[in-house]
């Protein structure tokens, strides 16, 4: 399998988050991709090379034109107020505030496109943001170019990243954009499953009104696990959409016992969905020894992921998540694509 991947990954760093009432060093790490691309090396998955530079067409089938536009500025008009450090929000239009009035200030722009302050910005971000958005694409590019399967070995991840706005982690939802450019290709339907520990609000979020991309989430329960305020079972999709969203929350402590079944619960539906693609938002948080996850899956439960997927014989892209054990990382996630091609 091939893999894309780009450098450019490593200028979002340093940046700070939010955990227990401190700000610490982000989890959201460049030793997290780098790990990854050591690990392919390791077990000669395949040939590794960049990205092309696309243009922000793709972003915007999926994204809000206005907050599109506002990542490339963000670090710019950040220290045009004479602030440093980490780029992040303080303050959101929730309920009883006006969303329909963007405001001027950078501080206040940056909680009217979030929802948590878990997208913090430093100088290099955008720039790695586009390369992640690059690398999603360049990876489609080959799975419909002919390649049965392919890795976007994507930094920042994006799941998280809705239509108009940022929060864990995430910027431009990658995952979400190769989806829709399947579609645009002339793909009839295409399926995202989403394994990441975290449900993927983004995803879920961008597509829910649409029968034409089904997504199928495998999460920690919302009630209690980040991004808490989506990801239930009654989120079926709306409109069109009904039926054709699919969650499937679990609680802390879940094993691979219970979490396969789920998973083989969501490959049975998704393979009755009848997709021409198939887009994995590929997390591997739900490692038993992930720092800021609770889930128990082992580095020897990884291969059987891939391999299930595998068994659905559909074109398959591959789009890094999270995972956040950057030690066994590498060993987790290309677990999952050895397992997809039968080693
Ligand atoms: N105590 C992804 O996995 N909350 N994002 C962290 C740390 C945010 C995860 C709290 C988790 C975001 C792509
Ligand atoms: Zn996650």
């Amino acid at each position: 399998m091939r893999t894309i991947f780009s450098p450019k990954h490593a200028g979002h760093s340093g940046q700070l988050e939010l955990v227990a009432g401190a700000l610490v060093p982000g989890f959201e790490k460049p030793s997290r991709a780098e790990y990854i691309r050591a690990r392919i090396d390791a077990v000669g998955l395949g040939p590794v090379s960049e990205p092309a530079t696309h243009d922000l067409a793709a972003a915007l089938r999926v994204h809000a034109e206005d907050f599109i536009a506002l990542l490339p500025k963000v670090w710019d008009m950040w220290t045009a107020e004479g602030k440093s450090g980490t780029a992040l929000p303080f303050t959101w239009p929730t309920r009883g505030l006006r969303g329909d009035k963007r405001p001027e200030r950078i501080d206040a722009l940056l909680g009217f496109y979030s929802f948590d302050a878990g997208a913090g910005f430093v100088p290099g971000t955008w720039e790695a943001v586009k390369s992640s958005y690059d690398t999603a694409l360049t990876a489609a590019e080959l799975v419909d170019g002919g390649e049965r399967a392919a890795f976007a070995l994507c930094r920042p991840p994006g799941h998280h990243a809705g239509a108009a706005f940022m929060g864990g982690y995430c910027f431009i939802n990658n995952a979400a954009v190769a989806a829709q450019w399947f579609r645009d290709r002339g793909a009839a339907r295409v399926a995202v499953l989403d394994v990441d520990y975290h449900h993927g609000n983004g995803t879920q979020e961008i597509f829910y009104a649409r029968p034409d991309i089904a997504v199928f989430n495998l999460h920690a329960d919302p009630m209690v696990e980040f991004p808490f305020f989506l990801g239930h079972a009654d989120e079926r999709g709306t409109g069109a959409g009904e039926g054709f969203n699919h969650n499937y929350p679990m609680p802390f402590g879940t094993d691979w016992t219970a979490w396969s079944a789920a998973l083989e619960d969501a490959c049975a539906k998704l393979a009755n969905y009848g997709p021409d693609a198939v887009v994995v938002s590929l997390g591997v948080d739900t490692f038993e020894k992930d720092p800021i996850s609770r889930f128990r899956l082992t580095s020897a439960d990884y291969p059987k992921i891939g391999a299930r997927i595998a068994k659905l014989g559909l074109p398959t892209l591959f789009v890094m998540e999270g995972g956040y054990a950057v030690e066994e990382i590498g060993v987790n996630a290309v677990g999952v694509l050895t397992g997809f091609e039968g080693g």
